[in-house]
């Protein structure tokens, strides 16, 4: 078993307005906005809400990780109940199916309040049936649904430069708008609900397996005892480069495996996509692969690591 380093703490700089996001005139909702989930997307857009001037009610499972937005002014409420019952829209951002279904169906969960005059925003990256199970439970509840699945890293959060695909209610996304000018670059509205699960989940697909190849590539590099930096350096010169990619393999070459989207969610949403290629009989053999490989790097202790991780893997 390798040596898992431990990933940094996550520290929440309230003080900070993005410089990207500070040039944008965004004219905050006078709606009031609930969000469940303060994690690694959750916290960094909820910062960027309250910085923007939206009014904010927040909970989180681990309740230590609202102080920071109590301090900062937001209103930190018990149970899901309690934040859907305080404002007009709410926002979810969790980690998987199971987590979302849970907080809309469980006990002090979302369809445990009145939801006649709200809407609930599920944004956490899920399948289009789970969606699709949560959109009919808060619409037979008389609330509105609006999937959104939001695509980028935590840095591309932090600078606002997500892209936000949309589908559902219509109504929900035109008052959403402040919010997503403040966290998005572009912001797409797919028509129905599970259309932006399919979008998100395909683009997912690209990120996996290019994040295998690249992993695999530089391990032999390594094995040749090429630089990894001259390799990259020479990748950047060529028509295959990305920003994202070229900042994966410098993290892959440093070891830094800090998280800007965990590992454990990469391998989540390619058994998703696994899930949606099995129910249509499409034959999948590369992606099937790389989730095995994803897999086989949780087994390592690098869940919580980010996808970048995979390079440990593709080195032994
Ligand atoms: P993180 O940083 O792993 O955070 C996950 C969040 O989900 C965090 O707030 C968790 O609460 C929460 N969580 C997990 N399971 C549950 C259950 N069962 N009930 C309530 N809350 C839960 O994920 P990211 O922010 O990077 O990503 C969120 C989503 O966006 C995910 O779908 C990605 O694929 C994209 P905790 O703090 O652990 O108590």
């Amino acid at each position: 078993r390798p040596h898992v380093r431990v990933p940094e703490t996550q520290t929440i700089d309230m003080s900070t307005r993005s410089q990207t996001l500070a040039e944008r005139d965004i004219v905050p909702s006078d709606l009031t906005f609930g969000f469940l989930g303060l994690g690694i997307m959750g916290s960094t857009i909820v910062k960027d809400l309250i910085c923007t001037g939206h009014k904010v009610v927040v909970w989180n499972r681990t309740m230590s990780k609202c102080e920071p937005f109590r301090e900062a002014g937001a209103d930190v409420k018990e149970t899901p109940e309690d934040v859907v019952n305080a404002a007009d829209i709410i926002f979810c951002c969790v980690s998987d199916p199971k987590a979302s279904k849970d907080l809309v169906f469980g006990n002090c969960g979302v369809l445990r309040a009145d939801l006649c005059n709200k809407a609930y925003v599920e944004m956490s990256t899920i399948d289009p049936e789970t969606s699709q199970d949560i959109a009919e439970g808060i619409t037979q509840s008389n609330g509105r649904y609006l999937e959104v699945q939001i695509h980028g890293t935590r840095q591309e959060a932090e600078d606002g430069m997500l892209i936000i695909l949309a589908g559902g209610d219509r109504t929900v996304f035109d008052e959403c708008q402040s919010c997503f000018k403040t966290i998005a670059k572009n912001t797409f509205f797919l028509g129905d609900v599970g259309n932006a699960c399919k979008v998100n989940l395909i683009l997912q697909t690209i990120l996996g397996v290019s994040l295998v190849g690249l992993s695999e590539a530089l391990a032999l590099a390594d094995r040749f005892s090429i630089s990894l930096k001259d390799i990259l350096d020479i990748f950047q010169l060529t028509s295959m480069k990305s920003d994202l990619l070229l900042a994966k393999g410098r993290e892959m070459a440093k070891g830094d495996f800090n998280p800007q989207q965990p590992l454990s969610h990469m391998q989540k949403d390619l058994r998703l996509v696994l899930s949606m290629a099995e129910n249509l009989d499409q034959s999948m053999p590369v992606t099937s692969i790389t989730n095995e490989v994803f897999k086989h790097t949780k087994r390592l202790g690098y869940s919580e690591h980010d996808s970048s991780a995979v390079f440990v893997r593709s080195r032994f």
